[in-house]
C-alpha cells in the first residue's frame, strides 16, 4: 500500500478560483507542510475532473504528497492517483477497494462507530470523522462529537482525520482523542497566505499530538 500521513490533510475546493490561482494556492499549501491532498470537485464532469487531477498530480508528485480523488474511482484510476475518498453517498468502500486493488488508498467518511466498523471491514485505510464544527462549505453538516471520534479511534483502530470547520484556533478540542490529523478546506483554501496557514496548522497539530 502507498504510505500516507493524515497530519495535515488538505481537501481542495476550486469554487470561485481561476485555475492558475487554484493551483498556486494548493502548491503554496504543499510548501507549507500539507501531508495528504484530496481533489474534491462536485460540479465538474469526468473529463474536467480528470484534467484537473492530472494538473494537481504534477504538483503533488514534486512534493511527494499522495493525491486522493473524492468520490470518483474512475478518475482516480485514469489519473493514477494514490486513491480515493468515499463519502456516505458515494460507492461503498468494498466496491472502491475491489476496483482499485490492495495497492491504493481508500478513505471513508464515518460519523458513528458502527459506520467506522463497517468501513474497516470493507477495506478502508483511514477514516474522515466529522463534522467536528459546522462548516462553511456546501457540505450538509451533520455534527460528530469529539467523544465519538475518540470512541472510533479506540474501538475501530483505523487512523482518523478529524474534519469540519477546523482551524489552528479551534482544534485544541481534539487533544487526547487519538486523532491522526486534521482535514481542512477553508482554513487553507480561504487563507490569503495558504503556505503560512498550512505551516501554522502543522505546528499546532504537532503540539496537540505530543
Ligand atoms: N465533510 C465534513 S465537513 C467537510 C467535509 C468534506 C468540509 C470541511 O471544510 P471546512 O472548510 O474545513 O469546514
Ligand atoms: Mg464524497
Amino acid at each position: 500500500m502507498i504510505k500516507f500521513d493524515l497530519t495535515l490533510y488538505l481537501v481542495t475546493d476550486s469554487t470561485g478560483l481561476e485555475e492558475a490561482a487554484f493551483l498556486q494556492k494548493v502548491e503554496a499549501a504543499c510548501r507549507g507542510g500539507v501531508t495528504l491532498l484530496q481533489l474534491r470537485e462536485k460540479e465538474r464532469g469526468g473529463r474536467e475532473y480528470l484534467r484537473l487531477a492530472r494538473r494537481l498530480k504534477e504538483i503533488t508528485d514534486r512534493y511527494g504528497i499522495p493525491l486522493l480523488i473524492d468520490d470518483r474511482v474512475d478518475v482516480a484510476i485514469a489519473a493514477d492517483a494514490a486513491g480515493v475518498h468515499v463519502g456516505r453517498e458515494d460507492l461503498p468502500v468494498v466496491e472502491a477497494r475491489r476496483l482499485l486493488g490492495a495497492g491504493k488508498i481508500v478513505g471513508a467518511t464515518a460519523k458513528t462507530v458502527e459506520q467506522a466498523r463497517q468501513a474497516k471491514e470493507e477495506g478502508a485505510d483511514y477514516l474522515g470523522v466529522g463534522a467536528i464544527y459546522p462548516t462553511t462549505t456546501k457540505v450538509k453538516t451533520i455534527l460528530t462529537k469529539v467523544e465519538t471520534l475518540a470512541d472510533i479511534v479506540r474501538e475501530v483502530g483505523l487512523p482518523v482525520a478529524a474534519i469540519g470547520g477546523l482551524n489552528a484556533e479551534n482544534c485544541d478540542i481534539l487533544k487526547g482523542s487519538g486523532f491522526s490529523g486534521i482535514a481542512v478546506v477553508s482554513a487553507v483554501m480561504k487563507a490569503d497566505d495558504p503556505e503560512a496557514a498550512a505551516r501554522a496548522l502543522r505546528e499546532k497539530i504537532n503540539i496537540l499530538q505530543k
